[in-house]
C-alpha cells in the first residue's frame, strides 16, 4: 500500500484510497478544470473539498502542499520514477496529467504532433494569463464587493479586457469544433469553465457583450454537454 505519510496534507485530509491521485479542490472555475480532466481521462482518483468559509486553503496543512493556498492542488502517489508527486497551479496539473495519460497510452487531450503540442500549450497559457485573472477581476468588479466602488474605472478596464479577450477567443474558434480545431484538448478544458463562470455565476453576460461572440457561445454549449464536464463540474460535492 503507497504510504503518502511524508505529505502533511493527508493528516487534514486522510487518503482512503493512497493509490489513487489525490485531489485537493472546490468546484470553482480553477478547481474544475482538474475534476474535468480527471473524469475526462479515467485516472482513478480521490477528491477532497477545501472549504473557503472554514478558510481550508490558508491551513498549515493545505500549505505544505501549495504554499501559494489556491485550490487546486493534487498528490499523484505513482509520479515520476514511481515517486509521490505533490503540484499545484491548475495548468500545471493538467499537462502533467495529460503527460501521464500519454505514458500509459491513454487519451491525453493533446495532440501527438510536436508543433501542435506547443500551439495547445500556448491556448493554455492564453487562458492562465490572460482569461482566467482577467475574468476573475470582472467578477469581483461587476458582482462582489467591487460593483459598489463609485470609480468605475476599474470595472471597464477589466470588462475592455475582457471582451478583448472573448474577441481573440471567438475568432479563433471561427470554422474550428474546440480551441485545436477537431481535437478537444486541455486548452478547452482551461478555458470554457472560466467563460462558463463569466456568463452564469458572474452574472457578466450582458456588460461583455457575450451576444457578439457567437463562436465562443457554440463551443460553451458542446463543453458543458460533455458528460466529463458535466460531472466534473460538481467535484468535490
Ligand atoms: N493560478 C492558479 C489560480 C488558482 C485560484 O485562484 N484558485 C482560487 C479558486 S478559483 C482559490 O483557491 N482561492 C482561494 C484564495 O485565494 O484564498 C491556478 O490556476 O491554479
Amino acid at each position: 500500500m503507497t504510504d503518502l505519510s511524508a505529505f502533511p496534507i493527508t493528516k487534514k485530509w486522510p487518503a482512503r484510497h493512497p493509490d489513487r491521485i489525490q485531489l485537493y479542490s472546490r468546484p470553482t472555475p480553477n478547481g474544475v478544470k482538474a475534476s474535468i480532466m480527471l473524469e475526462e481521462t479515467g485516472l482513478p482518483y480521490e477528491a477532497h473539498s477545501v472549504s473557503f468559509q472554514d478558510n481550508d486553503q490558508l491551513s498549515p496543512e493545505f500549505l505544505s502542499l501549495n504554499p501559494n493556498n489556491k485550490i487546486p492542488a493534487i498528490i499523484d502517489p505513482h509520479g515520476p520514477g514511481g515517486k509521490p508527486l505533490g503540484l499545484f497551479e491548475s495548468g500545471a496539473i493538467l499537462i502533467y496529467l495529460s503527460d501521464k495519460c500519454a505514458s500509459e497510452g491513454r487519451e491525453a487531450f493533446v495532440p501527438r504532433d510536436a508543433a501542435a503540442r506547443y500551439e495547445t500549450l500556448q491556448w493554455l497559457m492564453f487562458q492562465m494569463g490572460g482569461v482566467g485573472p482577467m475574468f476573475g477581476q470582472v467578477g469581483f468588479f461587476v458582482k462582489f464587493a467591487g460593483k459598489d466602488f463609485e470609480d468605475k474605472r476599474p470595472r471597464d478596464r477589466y470588462v475592455a479586457e475582457a471582451r478583448r479577450l472573448l474577441a481573440v477567443l471567438d475568432e479563433r474558434l471561427a470554422g474550428r469544433k474546440w480551441i485545436m480545431g477537431d481535437d478537444y484538448s486541455i486548452a478547452d478544458i482551461a478555458t470554457f469553465p472560466w467563460v462558463r463562470n463569466l456568463v452564469g455565476f458572474y452574472e457578466a453576460g450582458e456588460v461583455v457583450g457575450f451576444n457578439d461572440f457567437g463562436n465562443v457561445a457554440r463551443v460553451l454549449a458542446a463543453f458543458v454537454e460533455r458528460p466529463a464536464v458535466v460531472r466534473g463540474l460538481t467535484i468535490p460535492a
